[in-house]
This record gives structure tokens, C-alpha cells and sequence, in this order.
């Protein structure tokens, strides 16, 4: 049976908050699963240098990942190379695993447009920032590459709040009528900003909401990365090569928990209770999986430290690659939305010219 069809009621775990085996172990190498714990306490070391830059007034505002490596390594694992990836503004693991290299996440939050172009050779799609409009995007790619007969999946990331807009619907419903290949990955963090998992939706979990679209919906421990990687592989299976009678489209909701703030500019001492956050830490995918790899002989204190040297070593360069480039010129940002500009960006672009060449940065910077 796959790990798809159960009920979407029923979470699925494959180690416990201990890092103890209480389900299948996914079929990856030794090396794979060393790879997973590498990236996943990769992303945790940068996404905490990204967070002191910020504080230091060396990067625009950040939206913390920490709490959430579990679900994007585990989740990005399951892709094949020539599957799509779209992301929210969170998912800087995710991400890096796909390819993109470090400096240009920290340059497209340092404010530099150039750090939301990918690279070729990477299959993922730039940082949306409107809530669930990368769904209809992937929706789309998903039913492009059923209509040229390519055998690719399309996965999006989005969040709990994003199930409360017309387009998570809209992307859903589409997907499931035209039977198209894409993966639907909620990273259900508990928290929209401010608002809590409960005033979201009166549903008992996202996952169900699958029915409704006519198809499966599974609830997975997002903070246990070997349950991730399962749900996902399952769906890009499923999703490219249906079974007979099988839709291809699955909804995965993640569940975990965001241990920082929203972005930097939030404060969430103001909404959430410090005993809400350290229940979860008790649930840190990253301990998790290493208890789980050293008790099974794949990793030891002496590997444990070389990954941590040569991680540290990895994220300070690519910081110094970040700040040794120029700053950008502020009328960049008009730029780059189109290929061209349309006559409303090229008329903002010259008011902005004109203010700025009366006032200069002083004008923009003052409070
Ligand atoms: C269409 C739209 N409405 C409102 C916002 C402001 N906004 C930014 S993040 C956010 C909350 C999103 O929460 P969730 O979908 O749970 O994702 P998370 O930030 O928790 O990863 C909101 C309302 C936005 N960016 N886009
Ligand atoms: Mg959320």
C-alpha cells in the first residue's frame, strides 16, 4: 500500500521526536542520508548568520526558516532533477538543495535584484511573496508539462495561511479536474504571521481538504525529515506515473513549527507564549535525524564535526561573495519585473528618476 493512502487524519512518522525508527525507513543510501543531515544543519547555520546580519544592518529584512529543515531537505530529497520547484519567500533550504547557490539567497534579501534570477540549470522558479499566487503558477507548469507529454512533476511550497486564499482553491481544483502532475506541500507552521493554525480554517487538518478536489491528501510529521522525504517520493511517483484509477495530484501538509520570528520585522513575544515555542524545540528535525544516524552507526562525533567546520566555512564565503558585490542602484528594481518595461513601470521609473535626482539617497533613507 502506499504511504498515500491512509487517512489524511493519520500522521505519518517514520522516527520519533527521539530520532527512534517507528515506521519505514525510506530507501536511501548511507551517503544520502548523511547528505539530508549535512543540508539541513546547513540551512540552520545560515538561516542564524542571515538573522545576525540583518541585526547588524548588513541585510534587508529575512524570514527565518528554523524549526522548518526538516520538511524543505526532506521534501526537496524526494525530486528527480528535471522536476519543477516553486517556492514561497521561506524556502531557503529547499532551495540550496535544488542548486542555488547561497550568495544569491542572501543577495535577493540584501535587496539586490539579481538574487531572484536562477540559474539555468536549476529547475526552480523565484520567491513569491504574494501569498499562494505561486499555487496557479504550478498549477500551470503542471498542466504545461502534461499537455508536451514531459514526464516531470511540479511541486509548491506555500503555508497554512495560504489555504485561506482564493487561489489555493482555484490552483487545487484545476489541478485535480485536468489531472495534472503537482505536488502541493503545505508547510503548516502553525502560525500566519499573527494568526494561529486554528483561526485558519475550522477543518481538523489541511491534508483533508484533498477530498474535496478529488484527490489524496496525506498529514505528515514535518519535523521528522525521513517522513517527509516518504510522502513526497510517493506523490513525485504518483504524480508522474499514476496507477490505474490514481489522480495524479497530491496535497502534503507538513506539520511543524517555526521557531523565529515571521521575518525580521516581527516580534512574536507579542502573540505566542515561550512554553508554545520550547514544546516544539523538543521536536528539532535536526537532533532527530542525528540521534537516529549515529544510533545506527552512519555518523559519529568525529563526521558531526567536519560537516559543522566545513559548513561554517561554506556560509561565510558565500557572505563575503554577497558583500563584496556593488550596492544596486535603486532604479534597478524597476528593471527586471517584465522582460521589457511596460509604459505604467516606465512611468513610475521616471518619477522615481526625478526624486531622486532632487533629494538623493537622503531623501529615501529619512524617517
Ligand atoms: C496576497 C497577500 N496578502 C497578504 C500578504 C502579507 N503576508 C505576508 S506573509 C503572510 C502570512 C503567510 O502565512 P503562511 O501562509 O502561513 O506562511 P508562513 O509565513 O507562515 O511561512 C501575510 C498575510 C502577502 N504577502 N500577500
Ligand atoms: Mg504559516
Amino acid at each position: 500500500m502506499s504511504v498515500l493512502q491512509r487517512d489524511p487524519q493519520d500522521m505519518l512518522r517514520v522516527i520519533d521526536e527521539d530520532g527512534n525508527p517507528v515506521g519505514d525507513v525510506p530507501d536511501l543510501s548511507d551517503e544520502e542520508l548523511v547528505t539530508m543531515y549535512r543540508e539541513m544543519y546547513l540551512a540552520r547555520h545560515f538561516d542564524t548568520r542571515a538573522v545576525s546580519l540583518q541585526r547588524q544592518g548588513r541585510m534587508g529584512t529575512y524570514p527565518p526558516l528554523s524549526g522548518q529543515e526538516g520538511a524543505q531537505i526532506g521534501s526537496a530529497f524526494a525530486l528527480d532533477e528535471e522536476d519543477w520547484m516553486f517556492p514561497s519567500y521561506r524556502e531557503h533550504g529547499a532551495a540550496l538543495h535544488r542548486g542555488l547557490p547561497l550568495k544569491r539567497t542572501l543577495l535577493y534579501w540584501m535587496g539586490h535584484e539579481k538574487g531572484n534570477r536562477i540559474p539555468e540549470d536549476v529547475n526552480m522558479f523565484p520567491v513569491a511573496v504574494p501569498i499562494a499566487t505561486q499555487v496557479l503558477h504550478a498549477t500551470g507548469a503542471g498542466w504545461a508539462k502534461k499537455l508536451q507529454n514531459e514526464d516531470e512533476a511540479v511541486l509548491c511550497y506555500f503555508g497554512d495561511g495560504a489555504t485561506s486564499e482564493g487561489d489555493f482553491h482555484e490552483g487545487l481544483n484545476f489541478a485535480g479536474v485536468f489531472d495534472t502532475p503537482n505536488v502541493f506541500f503545505c508547510n503548516n507552521n502553525q502560525w500566519a504571521i499573527s494568526v494561529p493554525r486554528e483561526r485558519q480554517t475550522a477543518a481538523e487538518t489541511i491534508a483533508q481538504k484533498a477530498v474535496a478536489y478529488g484527490f489524496e491528501g496525506v498529514q505528515v510529521d514535518g519535523m521528522d525529515p525521513l517522513a517527509v522525504y516518504a510522502a513526497t517520493r510517493a506523490a513525485v511517483d504518483k504524480a508522474k506515473n499514476p496507477g490505474e484509477g490514481e489522480r495524479r495530484p497530491t496535497l502534503i501538509e507538513a506539520v511543524q513549527y517555526r521557531f523565529g520570528a515571521h521575518t525580521t520585522a516581527d516580534d512574536p513575544s507579542v502573540y505566542r507564549d515561550d512554553d508554545e515555542v520550547e514544546k516544539w524545540k523538543a521536536k528539532d528535525p535536526i537532533p532527530r535525524l542525528e540521534t537516529f544516524l549515529r544510533e545506527t552507526g552512519r555518523l559519529d562525533d568525529e563526521a558531526v564535526e567536519a560537516i559543522q567546520a566545513d559548513v561554517k566555512d561554506q556560509v561565510a564565503e558565500a557572505i563575503k561573495a554577497a558583500e563584496a558585490e556593488p550596492r544596486p542602484e535603486p532604479d534597478e528594481m524597476f528593471t527586471h519585473v517584465f522582460a521589457e518595461m511596460t509604459p505604467e513601470i516606465e512611468a513610475q521609473a521616471e518619477a522615481f528618476a526625478e526624486l531622486y535626482a532632487e533629494y538623493g539617497d537622503e531623501g529615501f533613507l529619512r524617517e
